[in-house]
């Protein structure tokens, strides 16, 4: 009984260590479906309020009465001030003003989901009533009240996220560098950031920064990184938390390092990534307030950097520099109240929305789109114009567009040439209610993934751009793309869904430009292909007994006579070419005819094996079956004739005949002086003329 006793005290003691040991959870090993629902709020809400506020809105970027340059957080270090120099600002900082439901207030009427807010920066300042330390707002300011408890309550009642920006670096402690910062980090950095951590509630991000110094390592960053998460679950920390990013950009380097997102700073990277990223960026020049930093963005430039960032793919953290006094600075909530009223009625391209695979198409336009693919939202910068073209999307068939704000249905057409040509009617341009600096297109669309046209093919020849046929002709189109519906015109319009869907081979059987495309699922996916089919009757029928070369066939025996002459340049798609075959070719008029001459033009290009033929003999018919012979021509090659068009022409006493036949012998084999001697020799000809 004894022995029982103990031995279920014992196992009591071992639940407890496990228990003991789950509090300490390993975060770095967590599920991608894990992480996805921690950042689930953080993708969707795209625009956050970052506040620099402390000690350093007193001098305001003044030091004994000149004007610092840089920014003002850091005038400490660019003034080298001696930090028991510095400590005498608290003095002045007694922000009065402050209204943390105003300012919380403020961000939501801007549209901003979430505010991250200094609890200590550089300096060591500590915004919040710390027992490790009398440099904080109680024990050195006249002001002796927790700004940071005060906001964190602003933010639970306006339901808004709220973020605390942490400085792992530290001017003010003593055994913030070399070797006692082990020493600074148990005992001052963790604990302080337990306080922060537990006595203001839910913190939704921990944004650390100052990973830069040499005594911070990726261990210690990895060990903070847990502290912090098993203090709050659910918190997102920056990757700042540790040594993963690529020098001072945000973006963290190949390789496993803690930190939920990259922090790129005053910048938004040039092309969409597919990591989690924030860009945080000044309205001016400064984080910390300066009273003499005027240099404020234009609010159509702080709503480009907003779509610009969130067409990549990352959020948008927009800084403002309270004053001492516990005020936002009127130029920024100027533009918070402008960026607002634009979000109010876009929105919906904003939050939630995700980036797109397309490239940047110009620089006053980008594209998001809404979680489900159904939409494509464009952001056009600058006042519109009467129509709008965007060449990266392909509408669905039928698909309303819209500008967000307005219900009415824009007229928009594709164009093969221009893409997307969207309309904005009179009244909307007149009508002084779209934005003059961005309007958003709303669309049922896919990105436009272009393939190849269809190919136009005849019996006789694939993929033909002109074709010359008798009486019809038999067209096949075919697409690489399994899924792809054909359409096609044979009035020379752009085709699109309405026009004819092509099922099987069909006939024409008079000329005409056929113009083909690709669709798929309703978008179109294909440019237009064409094809200029001509009706050539000059002779009913047109036989050759022996095939011209497949790299040389014209538009097919018809080129021969077509009325269009070949050019010196042998491949320009007038020549029928002949590769060691004699060229011979049955003609039938269709009825009989006087007959006074029979003309066919041979080129001769010495350099490519093209030789006049030796010999040219014209034969007549009545019947097609029993020719007799008309006139022939021999002709001796001649080497200094390079490059030349002859026309073999046979002149006829006046005779009736309804079949002609013409023989053009080949040299066949390239001739003794001729530097291919011995081998193929090729007989080109076009155009037949029967007078
Ligand atoms: O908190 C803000 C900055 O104070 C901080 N990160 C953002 C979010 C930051 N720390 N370091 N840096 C930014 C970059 C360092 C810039 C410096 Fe300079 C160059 C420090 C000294 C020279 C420019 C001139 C900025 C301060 C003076």
């Amino acid at each position: 009984m004894k022995i029982r006793f103990i031995s279920l005290l014992f196992m009591l003691m071992l639940l407890f260590a496990c228990k003991e040991k789950e509090a300490n959870r390993n975060y770095l090993n967590e599920t991608v479906f894990d992480k996805d629902a921690r950042m689930e709020w953080w993708r969707e809400a795209r625009f956050g309020m970052f506040i620099h506020w402390g000690v350093y809105s007193v001098p305001a970027g003044v030091y004994e009465g000149r004007n610092i340059s840089g920014t003002g957080e850091w005038l400490m270090s660019i003034c080298q001030i001696p930090i028991d120099t510095y400590k005498t600002f608290s003095t002045g900082f007694n922000p009065q003003k402050y209204n943390a439901l105003e300012w919380v207030r403020m961000a939501k009427n801007a549209g901003m989901k979430y505010i991250v807010i200094t609890t200590k920066h550089h300096d060591g300042f500590c915004m919040w009533d710390s027992k490790y330390t009398d440099w904080d707002i109680i024990d050195a300011t006249p002001y002796k009240k927790d700004v940071i408890k005060e906001f964190a309550d602003a933010c639970k009642q306006e339901g808004m996220k709220l973020g605390f920006y942490h400085s792992l670096l530290d001017w003010a402690h003593a055994d913030a560098k070399g070797e006692k910062f082990a020493s600074y980090r148990e005992n001052y950095l963790k604990p302080q950031l337990k306080e922060l951590l537990t006595n203001y509630g839910e913190i939704s991000i921990l944004w650390f920064d100052g990973d830069w110094i040499d005594e911070w390592t990726n261990e210690q960053g990895s060990d903070l990184y847990n502290f912090v998460r098993n203090l709050q679950p659910n918190i997102l920390v920056n990757n700042r938390v540790t040594k993963g990013r690529n020098g001072m950009q945000g973006m963290s380097v190949e390789g496993e390092f803690a930190g939920d997102f990259g922090t790129p700073e005053q910048e938004i990277l040039n092309e969409a990534s597919t990591l989690d990223w924030e860009a945080c960026m000044t309205m001016n020049d400064t984080w910390g307030f300066k009273l003499h930093d005027e240099n404020w963005k234009t609010t159509a430039f702080l709503i480009f950097n907003l779509v610009d960032a969130c067409a990549k793919g990352g959020n948008y953290l927009l800084n403002v520099g309270p004053t001492s006094e516990g005020l936002i600075p009127q130029a920024s909530v100027e533009r918070l109240n402008e960026m607002g009223e634009w979000l109010n009625r876009n929105a919906e391209a904003i939050y939630g929305s995700k980036r797109t695979d397309i490239k940047i198409e110009s620089s006053n336009m980008r594209y998001t789109q809404s979680k489900t693919n159904k939409h494509i939202y464009a952001t056009v910068f600058g006042t519109l114009s009467d129509s709008v073209v965007l060449k990266s999307v392909s509408p669905l068939s039928g698909s309303k567009i819209t500008l967000l704000g307005f219900d009415e249905n824009l007229k928009w057409r594709w164009d093969n040439i221009y893409g997307l040509v969207i309309y904005i009617p009179e009244n909307l341009k007149n009508g002084g209610k779209l934005s003059t600096i961005a309007n958003v297109f709303k669309m049922e669309a896919t990105v436009a993934k272009v393939t190849q046209s269809p190919v136009i093919s005849t019996i006789e020849f694939s993929d033909v751009k002109k074709a010359l046929f008798n009486q019809k002709e038999e067209i096949i189109l075919t697409s690489i793309n399994d899924d792809a519906e054909i359409f096609y015109t044979t009035d020379g319009s752009i085709p699109n869904l309405q026009s004819t869907k092509y099922i099987s081979s069909f006939e024409i059987s008079n000329s005409c430009t056929l113009k083909t495309i690709a669709l798929s699922k309703g978008a179109i996916i294909s440019s237009v292909s064409e094809a200029v089919l001509k009706q050539c009757n000059t002779f009913s029928r047109l036989d050759l007994k022996n095939k011209p070369s497949v790299n040389y066939p014209a538009q097919g025996y018809l080129t021969l006579a077509d009325s269009a002459r070949g050019s010196l340049y042998f491949k320009d798609g007038a020549w029928l070419g002949f590769e060691s075959v004699d060229f011979e070719a049955d003609i039938d008029l269709g009825k009989s005819k006087k007959i006074t001459s029979v003309s066919t033009g041979f080129l001769q290009d010495l350099l490519s094996a093209v030789f006049l033929p030796i010999e040219y003999t014209v034969f007549l018919s009545h019947d097609g079956i029993n020719f007799r012979e008309a006139g022939k021509v021999n002709h001796t090659l001649d080497k200094n004739e390079m490059q030349q068009i002859r026309t073999f022409k046979i002149d006829i006493k006046p005779t009736k005949a309804r079949f002609v036949r013409i023989v053009a012998k080949n040299v066949a084999q390239c001739p003794d002086w001729h530097s291919g001697a011995g081998g193929k020799a090729s007989l080109f000809a076009d155009e037949i003329i029967i007078e």
